[in-house]
């Protein structure tokens, strides 16, 4: 098992549309294993293939529900560690969205490839998907909340697609001049 680098924007690589999988093998099983320990350290709910730098129609998505529904958002990161998460790691391999509902949902997302950077994304509020498991089993369900919207988020990276693009030229500009911005105050 190991952490990765991910991969962030300005990348190249997070513009390139990724393959499907035709078999799924123990390589694809290590790589799964080694995208949650990647996803778990940044931490995120989600992570794509390509944020880690492979080109295939592969993500991990895991919400990590509080265990007590009732607890407190963690204000800090200190306060987070306190609260024992629920893992409930899932695997989507080549998925296809068959189905999306004519309601959407708004959520303010943010994304492991564009650093400290969030913005009101609208997306279809429920999804039917077929997918593959890690061990090639076919699935095909109705997913709705934070597991269909970051369904679509993960599924946009498998096409090269960043939530930014989905804002308006004006506040995407403005979101990656102030990333810019902090990278030189991180760098000085
Ligand atoms: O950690 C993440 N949070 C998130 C919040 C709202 C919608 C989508 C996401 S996915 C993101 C991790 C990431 O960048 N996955 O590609
Ligand atoms: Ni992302």
């Amino acid at each position: 098992m190991a952490i990765l680098d991910i991969i962030e924007t300005p990348d190249a690589r997070l513009r390139v549309i990724s393959s499907p999988v035709e078999r799924v093998t123990d390589a694809h099983r290590a790589l799964i294993a080694d995208m949650f320990e990647t996803m778990y350290d940044a931490p995120g709910i989600g992570l794509a293939a390509i944020q880690v730098g492979v080109a295939e129609r592969i993500l991990v998505i895991d919400l990590q529900r509080p265990e007590d529904p009732d607890a407190a958002e963690p204000e800090s990161e200190e306060e987070a560690k306190k609260i024992t998460y629920v893992r409930d790691p899932r695997v989507f391999i080549n998925p296809v969205i068959t189905w999306e509902s004519d309601d959407v949902s708004v959520y303010n997302e943010g994304c492991l490839s564009v650093p400290e950077m969030y913005g009101d994304i609208d997306r279809p509020a429920r999804v039917r998907a077929t997918w593959l498991d890690e061990q090639g089993v076919a699935h095909d369900a109705e997913l709705d909340g934070l597991l269909a919207t970051c369904l679509q988020h993960e599924m946009d990276h498998l096409d090269g697609v960043l939530f930014i693009d989905h804002l308006s030229k004006l506040k995407r500009d403005m979101l990656l001049k102030r990333l810019e911005k902090l990278r030189r105050a991180k760098a000085a």
